[in-house]
């Protein structure tokens, strides 16, 4: 069984989300996402519009998604990956070289984010209108 673990905030969900998560499922035989928790969010210095238990139940429901987790630390990644037997840890390349640390326990990996659409740009687009 070949586990595929990514984390983020997944913010009024949109393609670029689904794109990374279609082609991370592809990787293995489960995709597990960690989403980041409200409190999180806080130390991560980001304001949502979506609160957690929202933003879980939209990936919760995402085809890709085998299971969902909350990420509630920065700290977590390393006892996520032994306690699920994750094979590889994924995430978009805004990302690349944050996670290499990891790469004692599992393969890290980076995916090429999709161009032109990002959860600020369209806060953004909501407000112009
Ligand atoms: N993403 C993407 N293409 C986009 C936008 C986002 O591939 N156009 C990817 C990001 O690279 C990330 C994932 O979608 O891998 C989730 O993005 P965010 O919700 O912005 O996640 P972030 O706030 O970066 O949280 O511990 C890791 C953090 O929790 C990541």
């Amino acid at each position: 069984m070949t586990t595929v673990l990514t984390y983020g905030t997944f913010d009024l969900f949109h393609h670029g989300h689904v794109r990374l998560l279609q082609r991370l499922s592809q990787l293995g035989d489960e995709l597990i996402v960690g989403c980041s928790t409200d409190a999180f969010n806080a130390v991560k210095g980001k304001r949502c519009v979506m609160p957690y238990g929202q933003r879980r139940e939209i990936l919760e429901a995402c085809r890709y998604v085998a299971r969902v987790i909350p990420e509630d630390s920065w700290a977590q990644k390393r006892s996520d990956i032994v306690n699920y037997n994750v094979s590889i840890f994924a995430m978009g390349d805004d990302w690349a070289g944050h996670f290499d640390d990891l790469g004692d326990l599992t393969r890290v990996i980076y995916l090429p984010r999709t161009q032109d659409v990002s959860t600020t740009e369209l806060k953004e687009r909501i407000q112009q209108r």
